[in-house]
């Protein structure tokens, strides 16, 4: 009688089991599956009309990031700026590669989505929501919605002069 609730834990447990290694794949069946984490945005002061939004991406398949929307910004592209000889340079990239598995890092000084045309500025604290177009191979584009932190200039010591640099290449 004492062994009954043991042996019906068993079965009980497999079936819970067997319920989330089903629902597992059917999710990430028809869409990219893309883990979207540590989201923020660079804050502008007066007369600033770009900024950078960087996050860290990682897919548990192989993606790619299409492109990058947002209510905030008249065009949004994806930049990856590089040291060369010492100088900052950047460049606009069609689409970013999402490796199954590796975490790709979008922070200053390396890719990160440039929001350009602001239409107001963006203030510590507050949240921008960016749409980020993806997909993995032979599967229909699908939409992530993020929110990201709006974080303050001065929080991003040792950084001088890059947005002056950023806004003349534009
Ligand atoms: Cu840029």
């Amino acid at each position: 009688m004492s062994n009954l609730p043991k042996l019906m834990a068993g079965p009980a447990r497999c079936w819970a089991l067997a319920a989330c290694l089903l629902a597992a794949p059917a999710w990430g069946q028809g869409v990219a599956a893309v883990n979207v984490s540590g989201a923020w945005v660079r804050g502008t002061v007066a007369g600033q009309t770009a900024s950078g939004a960087f996050m860290e991406l990682k897919s548990a398949e192989d993606a790619v990031l299409l492109g990058v929307s947002s209510p905030v910004a008249g065009v949004v592209e994806l930049h990856e700026m590089s040291m060369d000889n010492g100088v900052m340079k950047m460049r606009a990239l069609p689409k970013l590669e999402l490796p199954a598995g590796k975490v790709v890092a979008l922070r200053p000084g390396s890719y990160h989505i440039m929001l350009m045309d602001l239409k107001r500025p963006l203030r510590k604290g507050e949240s921008v929501p960016l749409t980020l177009k993806v997909a993995s191979k032979g599967k229909q584009p699908n939409t992530i919605e993020v929110r990201a932190e709006v974080r303050a200039l001065t929080d991003m010591p040792g950084m001088p002069g890059m947005d002056g640099e950023h806004m003349h290449m534009h």
